[in-house]
């Protein structure tokens, strides 16, 4: 496969992300219709941060089956908007107590515990809302299916689940195995799901969505293996989160099980298997190739 150059995958990367932006402001109540606290910490929460990686992913799969790209801008806003209220959560004193997210004080912080809860709730919900809403695929059946996955991949069988597995593991030892089930759930099915949503917005075969479903599954545990490298390696004014809290809280991660050289070759040995199941596709999955690569070489 002839890789994108490194211009023209930033170029697509600028404007997926500019439009991802404009889309969430969008689908986001103004801060001016009550209840504007809640409404304006939920903009907070959401606008002018993060890599949107998810969008990213859902944009570039479902150009491979030619989904209309303001159908995709929906998709992408309901992913991130799950991930976004993931995040706030997260950081909040009963789950991870951060102070820091995305080079600004988390939302609990900025406003309050209550507000923090119910930033998330909001979130999450509009998220739904907004992939309820309006037609993603001309299919109205497949579209339930894809609200389905986004609600399987979210809660305890997915992400909210691998949270209480994180959780439940502060402190203990985990093996291998264990590790990565806990981030197949946690970050995984949410990077799965984005993938899989931009392609069932499109027209691809059963092969294809097998590929692309391969690829899914290892990017989303690439980006943890990564994630934990980082943790271990970045400091706190680049991550824009606190770093080094895996640590200092005790948790299990890929760095502590098989220290930093051996985290590192996983992760090139994943990527060259996400790459594989690729392949075939051709230059049609230049951009999620080019996306697996930044997931093992981002700043942050
Ligand atoms: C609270 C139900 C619930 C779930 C939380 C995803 C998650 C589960 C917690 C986030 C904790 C964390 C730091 C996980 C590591 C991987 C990860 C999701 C990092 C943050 O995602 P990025 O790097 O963030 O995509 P940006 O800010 O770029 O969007």
């Amino acid at each position: 496969m002839t890789a994108l150059s490194p211009q023209d995958f930033a170029a697509w990367m600028g404007a997926i992300q500019q439009r991802t932006e404009a889309a969430l402001a969008g689908v986001l109540p103004e801060p001016t219709i009550a209840p504007e606290r809640l409404h304006e910490a939920m903009r907070y929460a959401v606008l002018g941060g993060g890599k949107r990686v998810r969008p990213l992913l859902v944009h570039a799969a479902g150009a491979i089956g030619g989904a209309q790209p303001e159908r995709l801008d929906r998709i992408a806003c309901a992913v991130e908007l799950i991930h976004a209220y993931s995040l706030v959560h997260d950081d909040m004193p009963c789950m991870d107590d951060d102070v820091l997210r995305r080079g600004k004080p988390t939302v609990h912080v900025e406003y309050d515990d209550a507000t923090a809860l119910l930033v998330g709730d909001a979130l999450q919900t509009l998220a739904f809302q907004v992939l309820a809403s309006a037609p993603v695929t001309d299919m109205p059946t497949r579209q339930l299916g894809m609200i389905g996955l986004l609600a399987m991949a979210s809660g305890s069988r997915g992400m909210a689940g691998g949270q209480a597995i994180d959780l439940a593991a502060v402190g203990r030892q985990l093996d291998l195995r264990e590790l990565e089930f806990m981030h197949i759930h946690k970050t995984g099915a949410l990077i799965r799901c984005s993938v899989l949503l931009g392609a069932q917005a499109g027209t691809v075969d059963g092969e294809t969505l097998e590929r692309l479903d391969r690829y899914a599954k290892l990017t989303g545990l690439l980006f943890q293996v990564v994630d934990d490298i980082l943790d271990a390696e970045a400091d706190t004014a680049t991550l824009g989160k606190t770093a080094g809290k895996d640590a200092d809280h005790d948790k299990p991660t890929y760095v502590s099980l098989l220290g930093v050289a051996d985290a590192r070759r996983l992760a090139q040995d994943m990527l060259a298997e996400a790459l594989a199941a690729l392949e075939p596709l051709g230059a049609r999955a230049g951009h999620l190739a080019a996306l697996a690569n930044y997931i093992v070489h981002r700043p942050f």
